[in-house]
């Protein structure tokens, strides 16, 4: 027993070690339990984020104003389901299956991005969501292309890149409607303003309110706090709003010279801890959309099973 002690004592020093060189951890490398969890925690809630986040914007494949815009949308969505399989994959890669993860996200254990839960009333939602979700969540991705654990940090150099193009979609079409009638300009204002609190809602509570960052940051997991993030995300998108001519979605926001960053107003907290447990506008509608998608697909899973097996006792059978 002791000695069992004295292994995990060197163990956990030449994972504190790894950790403060900025070397990656790699599934089949010695790490704490608690490390484990909160990775798995973490890399399942991102996937579901990513597989729920299918929904808002599918809404609109088949009401996309024309045929460019239409496969433009599919592409994105597909990405998405993409970004989804490759976060899946790098979760199992710590020891839970896919069925678990999926599971965990049906009974409400585990969470996805709160921004989800919100509809896309209109075409504008479309832009606003590639504009300031996908934005948001580039601010937050690229740094965590240095996370500690090595399948996620490796999953989100790809996942970095498909998400700027999908920002730039998304501005462009804020652009065209911004420039566009009066109606399409009040389009992108209305939908500017319901997503803006929702996108700064994504990067979680403050950092004194938040339960995991100061493990998450020890461990390098996270590599930046929410609210530097968020403030990082403001201070890039104000020039933007600027830019396509739009009136702020909040009267707060204004160049704090000596801080050299935006100030702005304070979030509606309640509201978001209404969201992420489980009491927003679209949580119901989005999960029960989930369990019915997974169920149509049993019978692929059933095949492959099957077609497995298959394989399995042709093999037996030759070697017997
Ligand atoms: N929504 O202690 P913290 C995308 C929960 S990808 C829901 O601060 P942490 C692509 C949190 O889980 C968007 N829950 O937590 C796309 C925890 O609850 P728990 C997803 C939230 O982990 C675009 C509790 O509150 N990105 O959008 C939220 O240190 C367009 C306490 O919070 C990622 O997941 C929230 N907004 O920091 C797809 C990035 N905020 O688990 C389709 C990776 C907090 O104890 C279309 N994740 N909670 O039950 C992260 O960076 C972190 O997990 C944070 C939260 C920053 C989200």
């Amino acid at each position: 027993m002791q000695t069992l002690d004295k292994d995990e004592a060197v163990e956990q020093a030449t994972f504190d070690q790894r950790i403060s060189d900025e070397q990656k951890i790699e599934p089949t490398d010695w790490m704490p339990d608690d490390y484990r969890k909160n990775l798995i925690r973490q890399m399942s809630q991102h996937a579901h984020s990513e597989v729920i986040g299918m929904q808002p914007e599918g809404n609109w494949i088949t009401r996309a104003p024309t045929l460019r815009r239409k496969a433009v949308l599919l592409s994105k969505v597909q990405d998405e389901a993409g970004h989804g399989l490759y976060l899946y994959s790098a979760t199992e890669s710590l020891g839970i299956t896919r069925s678990q993860m999926i599971d965990a996200l049906q009974s409400g254990k585990a969470k996805y991005a709160s921004i989800f839960n919100y509809p896309t009333l209109t075409w504008a939602d479309i832009g606003a969501i590639g504009w300031l979700v996908d934005g948001a969540a580039i601010v937050n991705q690229i740094t965590l292309q240095r996370t500690s654990y090595g399948p996620y940090a490796r999953a989100m150099v790809r996942i970095c890149k498909e998400e700027s193009f999908h920002q730039r979609q998304g501005y462009e079409i804020m652009t065209v409607l911004a420039h566009g009638t009066q109606v399409q300009k009040q389009m992108a204002q209305d939908a500017m303003n319901r997503n803006w609190w929702p996108s700064l809602m994504m990067f979680g509570p403050h950092d004194s309110e938040s339960a995991h960052s100061s493990r998450s940051m020890g461990w390098k997991i996270k590599r930046m706090s929410n609210d530097d993030l968020r403030q990082k995300f403001i201070d890039q998108t104000v020039p933007q709003i600027e830019a396509l001519g739009l009136d702020m979605p909040d009267p707060l926001i204004k160049w704090n010279e000596e801080r050299g960053h935006y100030d702005s107003g304070e979030i509606n907290w309640e509201e978001f801890y209404q969201v992420i447990n489980g009491a927003g506008p679209c949580n119901y509608q989005r999960i029960k959309h989930h369990k019915a998608a997974h169920s149509e697909g049993e019978w692929v899973r059933e095949a492959v099973r099957s077609y497995r097996q298959k394989q399995q006792d042709k093999k037996t059978e030759n070697a017997a």
